[in-house]
């Protein structure tokens, strides 16, 4: 039996697996970061349901999956320093932005890594040495080779193919230039202190710094992103104790953000796949943007968008969060 009260089964190169780690150690949560590799396997199959990495177990055995609602579980056993804005619309803003990261921010991050042949080779050698340490060195350029050639025909689970590439790397750049203008001035989204959805963005874009193609345009497109990067391995609250900044600060940058990301992109492209999924359909077309997104349906994000309506359904008063979902073209996703 472990000592220390949780720990987070996970790796590296997972984008989850890191967000919720920063978030414990963001809230001073003592854990133990164990790494999920052939060595760790059989405990973490003990406790796993599903077969994903974060995998949370409390010290009384409790197992729990999910980013989202680990973190949720964790802010409610211990609510300070508070990782949400304290009021509309940045609380809800921060939830969409998280969710937006989660599922959106993934794409960027799978599609970069395996879509040309120098991020593939460089993923698939960090991965070997971080899941298979001890495979031998001989036959580490087949291992990693084989795990390229199965991660390379399962990206079209976050909806990257020859259509979609030039959109989600065009949103790639057009997201990171809107975020450096917006960190340039503070150190993080929404003002001295990190909420849920630095964590969710951060996660897939310090996946993203690694890997050459996309670490490259962070490097040379966005300097404030790659310190905000940076700042959230080991994210600290800065400045006086007051939690968020107000909104009519934050918005000049932040409301063209929500709007492109959110507005033209994410949001319509959810509710297309949850159609989809809901109509039984093999494959689905959406006009996104002016373009033409096809893909096949995918499961987890039609529950989650579920989830994110749900959230918008119980803000109790909407008044100032309302004008800003109708302004930044969400409101019509969320409010069904
Ligand atoms: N919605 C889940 C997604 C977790 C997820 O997709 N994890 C990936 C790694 S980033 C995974 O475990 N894939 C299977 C594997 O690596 O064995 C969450 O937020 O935790």
């Amino acid at each position: 039996m472990s000592t220390t009260p949780y720990r987070v089964f996970g790796v590296e190169n997972s984008p989850f697996s890191v967000k919720v780690r920063s978030y414990f150690r963001y809230k001073g949560i003592p854990h133990e970061w164990i790494v999920r590799n052939i060595a760790t396997m059989p405990e973490y199959q003990k406790h796993a349901k599903l077969p994903i990495v974060p995998l949370v177990v409390a010290a009384d055995g409790t197992a729990m999956q999910d980013s989202t609602p680990i973190m949720e579980a964790l802010e409610a056993q211990f609510p300070e320093p508070s990782t949400h804005p304290e009021s509309e619309p940045n609380r809800f803003l921060s939830l969409l932005l998280e969710e937006f990261g989660d599922e959106w921010g993934n794409k960027w991050m799978l599609h970069y890594r395996w879509a040309r042949e120098a991020d593939q080779v460089a993923a698939s050698n960090r991965l070997v040495a971080e899941m298979m340490p001890d495979v031998p060195d001989a036959e580490r350029e087949e291992t990693a080779k084989g795990i390229a050639e199965r991660m390379v025909g399962r990206v079209w689970f976050v909806g990257s193919n020859e259509v979609t590439a030039a959109q989600i790397e065009d949103s790639y750049v057009e997201g990171l230039e809107m975020l450096e203008a917006h960190l340039s001035n503070r150190a993080y989204l929404f003002g001295d202190y990190p909420v849920f959805a630095d964590f969710g963005l951060w996660g897939q874009l310090y996946n993203c710094l690694v890997d050459p193609t996309p670490g490259g345009l962070l490097r040379e497109k966005a300097p404030s992103v790659v310190a905000w990067i940076e700042r959230m391995l080991e994210p600290k609250g800065e400045g006086p104790p007051v939690m968020t900044e107000s909104f009519e600060t934050l918005a000049p940058t932040l409301l063209p953000y929500v709007k492109r990301m959110c507005g033209d992109l994410f949001l319509p492209w959810s509710e297309a796949n949850a159609r989809a999924l809901a109509a039984g359909d093999e494959n689905y077309d959406v006009e996104l943007d002016g373009r033409t997104w096809t893909q096949k349906p995918v499961k987890y994000q039609a529950k989650s968008l579920g989830v994110i309506r749900e959230k918008y359904a119980a803000v109790v008063d909407k008044t100032a969060l309302d004008p800003v979902l109708e302004e930044t073209g969400c409101l019509r996703w969320l409010a069904t």
